[in-house]
């Protein structure tokens, strides 16, 4: 069986959420389209990199990202950094023939997503970003109701993804608050994942009117090479640097094909932890989802009769998209990292047939350029359209 040889780069929380994903889908998915192999993991930390090497199961370590670019061994470059350093990466593995596994949001502007976009269609190297909620099988289901037109012509959707790790006025400043490395704040850090899995259900987006707030101006100062998402509180003598990106993001959408949308991304929701849900109204029928009950899609079709018409709760299993590899009756319940495994199946697939997956580095662009739009509205206060990608 054809194997694929891995270079990660980054020691985080995403590192270890992709180094389960190569171990793990195999296991599920057999026979596995590719077995990855965790040939050397980078980190710019020598002990950080040196640990999480022994720890996620990589052969070999290093403390330069070129050291894996260089690799003629290694086949796929696997980017878990902090967004500022993607664009520069991506496009030396693209220029040396490797195939790419992006972290979301692709970039920091949309300039860097569409340079990576084109480095990569000129090398004719596979690439995805990593937005995984799309691959979670009652997202899946919901497009299959979709293209089956069992709801019906869309008319509107509302989309949200709530979190509070960051609600805290003295939860600190990570690099998520800081423009020159994140780019924007919930917006791209969560609101793109809503954006991606919308896109992916509805379609298009023409144009955006957004409003975005920062409601935290100053954090603590982080302790510490690792983001801690939250988890370490700064002191009162802890020193406060500005927040410089959104904590809130809300925009309305208005997509190609003439249906109608709200987004709502925030990660100052207290109560609300990764409450990424979505609503869509058809002519015929509606479906809502919930990833804090990943397992179910609701459905309702006005075809019902009218006193039994009503969300009805179809719970995810064998019968189901990827239901052939994930657990063998419905609502044994998946997680995290079943979408990851996921995640990492449809892009070895990709890889070993030659094609782009869905989404690729085109949509991460097509995304960028959403984003780019928001941001606008939220200083012009009007509709603004979306640009088309250059391809
Ligand atoms: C932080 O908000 C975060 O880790 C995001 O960056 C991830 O993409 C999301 O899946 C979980 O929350």
């Amino acid at each position: 069986m054809k194997t694929v040889n891995v270079g990660l780069i980054g020691a985080g929380f995403m590192a270890k959420a992709h180094s389960v994903a190569y171990a793990g889908m195999p296991m599920f998915f057999w026979p596995a389209p590719a077995i990855p192999v965790k040939k050397k993991l980078v980190d710019i930390n020598e002990a950080v990199a040196k640990d999480a090497a022994a720890k996620l199961g990589f052969e070999s370590w290093g403390t330069d990202w070129r050291e894996i670019i260089d690799d003629p061994d290694i086949d796929v470059v696997d980017i878990c950094t902090p967004n500022n350093v993607h664009a520069k990466i991506a496009i030396a593995a693209a220029k040396a023939g490797k195939h790419i596994l992006c972290e979301k949001p692709l970039s920091l502007t949309t300039e860097e997503a569409k340079d990576m976009y084109h480095a990569a269609k000129a090398a004719g190297v596979t690439t995805m970003v990593a937005f995984n909620y799309r691959r979670t099988p009652a997202v899946q289901l919901a497009k299959k109701y979709i293209e089956e037109g069992a709801i019906g012509d869309i008319l509107d959707f509302r989309g949200t993804y709530l979190q509070d790790w960051s609600a805290d006025p003295d939860s600190p400043l990570s690099w998520r608050f800081q423009k020159e490395v994140c780019g924007s704040g919930a917006l791209g850090d969560i609101g793109t994942h809503v954006v991606d899995m919308l896109r992916f259900l509805v379609g298009d987006f023409e144009a955006v009117n957004a409003r975005t707030a920062t409601y935290i101006p100053d954090r603590p100062v982080q302790s510490g090479l690792a983001d801690s998402l939250g988890n370490q509180k700064g002191s009162a003598n802890t020193e406060r640097r500005p927040v410089n990106v959104d904590d809130q993001c809300c925009f309305m959408v208005l997509c190609k094909n003439g249906a109608f949308g709200t987004i709502e991304a925030t990660r100052n929701a207290w109560g609300r932890n990764n409450y990424i849900t979505f609503e869509i109204h058809g002519t015929k029928g509606s479906l809502a989802f919930n990833y804090e009950r990943r397992d179910e899609l609701q459905v309702c079709f006005a075809s019902d009769e009218d006193d039994r018409r009503g969300f009805r709760t179809v719970y995810t299993g064998p019968a189901h998209p990827y239901g052939e590899g994930l657990w063998p009756i419905p609502a044994l319940g998946i997680g995290y990292t079943e979408t990851k495994i996921v995640e990492m199946y449809d892009f070895m697939k990709a890889i070993s047939e030659n094609r782009q997956p869905d989404p690729s580095f085109r949509d991460g662009y097509a995304i960028e350029l959403i984003s780019e739009a928001v941001l606008a509205s939220a200083v012009s206060k009007k509709w603004t359209k979306v640009k088309s990608i250059e391809e």
